[in-house]
């Protein structure tokens, strides 16, 4: 096996960074790297952390991993889109640093900017977190700003998705309209010790309530206030209480399917699409867009053309 490969796996931290960044870059070799990693994966009990920008997340992540060293579980960080500049947040590494984890070995953090990375966001933080997974960490933490298509994203490849609310009304209200609560496992208001809690607090119950009688598992709605930690250990308790019913009844195996189909779709998407546009050659494609900009085509009759395009002799 890759010597590089073997280092991380025996849990060498310049090893494990080295490989994401060989990874991130899709390095000569890194897709045999992926696929001799892909079969160490499949242990760790990976948890999205989404909101708003300045919700909460960085704080509450630390604090989460925190919580998870206390019970002795190791713990994977992945932060997506580090410190929104408009939040005034601090960068999740500094609030590590701040909680005095980074000389713990049990901890490893990662962080990805969103700009850049090949083959998109979601396929980067994917494998980042196959590294993680392979090297033995035991719960993943990944924090992504809720901002439509990468919190849907990174829910799918969580297996215990939480979505961070803050007290107040108006916006965050609207985001649970938008349909955030379907992809929803754990509902946390942080920012407890806000004025208003106790306001939105009783909203989102009687949404809760209003929902439609969920099979199974039960949406909790857990209270935090991640700058003191408080309702940490019932935060992390929801989490394994969602661990363990994911592990009865098949929900894990289901969990795993579609996760797989959607990474299979997503890559063949991105081939298929690669080797038409190659096949029709890009003056015809981009005469297409233009086009249909122009509405001299409607976008079905466009991709009909497309498909029946023949390489030009
Ligand atoms: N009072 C109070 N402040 C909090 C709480 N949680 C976080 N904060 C503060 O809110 C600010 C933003 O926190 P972050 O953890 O950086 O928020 P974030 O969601 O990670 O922000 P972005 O990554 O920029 O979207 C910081 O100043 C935190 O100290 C809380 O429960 N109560
Ligand atoms: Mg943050």
């Amino acid at each position: 096996m890759n010597e590089l490969l073997q280092a991380a796996l025996s849990g060498q931290r310049r090893a494990i960074a080295r490989l994401m960044t060989l990874l991130e870059d899709d390095a000569p070799g890194a897709r045999e790297l992926l696929a001799s990693l892909y079969a160490h994966t499949g242990r760790a009990h990976l948890i999205g952390v989404t909101g708003a920008p300045g919700s909460g997340k960085s704080t509450l992540v630390a604090q989460m991993a925190r919580e998870y060293r206390r019970r002795g579980l190791t713990v994977g960080i992945v932060a997506v889109d580090p410190s929104s500049p408009f939040s005034g947040g601090a960068l999740l590494g500094d609030r590590i640093r701040m909680g005095a984890l980074s000389g713990d070995g049990g901890i490893f953090l990662r962080s990805m900017a969103s700009r850049g990375a090949l083959g998109g966001l979601a396929r980067a933080t994917d494998n980042v977190v196959s590294v993680l997974d392979a090297c033995g960490f035991q719960r993943i933490l990944i924090e992504t700003v809720g901002a439509g298509q990468t919190e849907i994203d990174i829910a799918r490849t969580a297996h215990t998705t939480l979505v961070i609310q803050v007290p107040g009304m108006g916006d965050d209200i609207q985001a649970l309209k938008a349909g955030i609560l379907e992809i929803a496992d754990i509902l946390v208001l942080n920012k407890a010790d806000h004025e208003g809690a106790e306001q939105t607090l009783a909203i989102l119950r009687a949404m809760l309530a209003l929902r439609a009688a969920p099979e199974g598992w039960p949406l909790p709605l857990i209270r935090t206030v991640a700058t003191t930690g408080e309702g940490l250990p019932q935060l992390i308790d929801a989490i394994e209480g969602h661990v363990a019913y994911l592990c009865q009844g098949g929900h894990l195996e289901a969990h795993e399917r579609r996760r797989a189909a959607w990474e299979l779709d997503a890559l063949l998407r991105e081939e298929l699409l690669r080797r038409l546009r190659a096949q029709v050659g890009e003056g015809r494609y981009e005469e297409m867009v233009e086009r249909l900009a122009a509405r001299q085509l409607d976008p079905y009759a466009a991709a009909n053309e497309l498909l029946r395009a023949r390489p030009l002799p």
